[in-house]
């Protein structure tokens, strides 16, 4: 099993008690959240929700911040909904109110990852199964260690994949392999993940905290307003015809040439210097 993917540059500063739901650090322009119930292989409660919720408006309105990393403390990285948490779970004699829940808590988190200013990297350290494991795959860019491992663990217990994963699984592997993995909810390896496409990138355990880092202020030089417009365009261009696809991109570009990243960009090309994007 992996680390958990500590900053391993000297530089990093913890912006939280040690001891958060949510702990939050920073190295540079690179913020990371790393989700610490880890008993509870890092599953949601309610108070969890808020305190992430919490850190990824933070990160958003921060404007020293240009990319985010998220992960968990501990062995796993997310196991889904907290099953033990009173008021979450059912209750015998008891109908649950399950939608409630989604649409409290796991629906904004998807919309909140959704329109992130910013590239978001899920360092996934180890397990992430049901909503842990599409929150995971709202990410940008999921890198997960070699021991890692996704589940679709909502059919095990009677419900649909949620957090996204009905939108988002068909989108990045295709209907059969998403079928195939929302109906067994067998554990699919880090390996297999990125063999169908379902994540980025596999690094072996030891080396994940340091790919990430990297991976991560490679994104924060970036101009980071274009990736989190790539995103959006991407996401946008799934629900579009083509010529709708392409009206967008033309719009979008005209939004980004507007903005003095696209300048800095050519100026630097031109004059054979690396660029210093600001724009965010
Ligand atoms: O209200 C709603 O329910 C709606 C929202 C739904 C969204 C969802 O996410 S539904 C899916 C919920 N998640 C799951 O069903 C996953 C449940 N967990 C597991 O299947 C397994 O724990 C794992 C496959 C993830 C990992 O297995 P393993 O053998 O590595 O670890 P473990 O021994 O099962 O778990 C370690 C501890 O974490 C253990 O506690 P203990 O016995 O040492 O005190 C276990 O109870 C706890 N834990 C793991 N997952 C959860 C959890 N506790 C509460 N809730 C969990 N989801």
């Amino acid at each position: 099993m992996s680390s958990t993917p500590s900053p391993s540059s000297s530089a990093a500063q913890l912006l939280s008690p040690a001891d958060a739901l949510v702990v939050v650090s920073q190295t540079g322009a690179v913020r990371q959240l790393s989700l610490n119930r880890p008993s509870a292989l890092n599953s949601f409660t309610v108070e969890m929700h808020k305190a992430l919720s919490s850190a990824l408006d933070a990160a958003a309105e921060d404007a020293g911040v240009r990319c985010l990393v998220i992960t968990g403390s501990g062995r796993g990285f997310c196991a889904g909904q907290d099953l033990n948490e009173p008021g979450m779970a059912p209750v015998p004699g008891e109908t649950p109110d399950i939608a409630a829940v989604v649409e409290r808590h796991y629906v904004p988190l998807a919309l909140r990852l959704q329109s992130m200013p910013i590239p978001v990297i899920a360092a996934v350290n180890g397990v992430a199964a049901g909503a842990g494991a599409n929150f995971a795959l709202n990410c940008d860019l999921v890198v997960a260690a070699r021991s890692a491992s996704f589940i679709q663990a909502f059919s095990k217990i009677g419900l649909i994949p949620d957090c996204g994963g009905t939108w988002l699984l068909p989108r990045l592997v295709g209907r059969a392999r998403a079928l195939g993995l929302a109906m067994l909810g067998d554990k699919l390896s880090a390996d297999d993940a990125q063999k169908i496409g379902l994540i980025w990138q596999v690094v072996d355990d030891g080396e994940l905290a340091n790919a990430v880092e990297t991976l991560a202020q490679r994104l924060a030089a970036m101009p980071v307003s274009a990736l989190a417009e790539i995103r959006r365009s991407i996401d946008a261009g799934q629900q579009l015809d083509y010529e709708a696809a392409l009206r967008n991109e033309a719009a979008v570009q005209g939004r980004l040439g507007r903005q003095a990243d696209f300048s800095e960009g050519v100026a630097a090309f031109q004059a054979k210097r690396p660029p210093v994007f600001r724009d965010r």
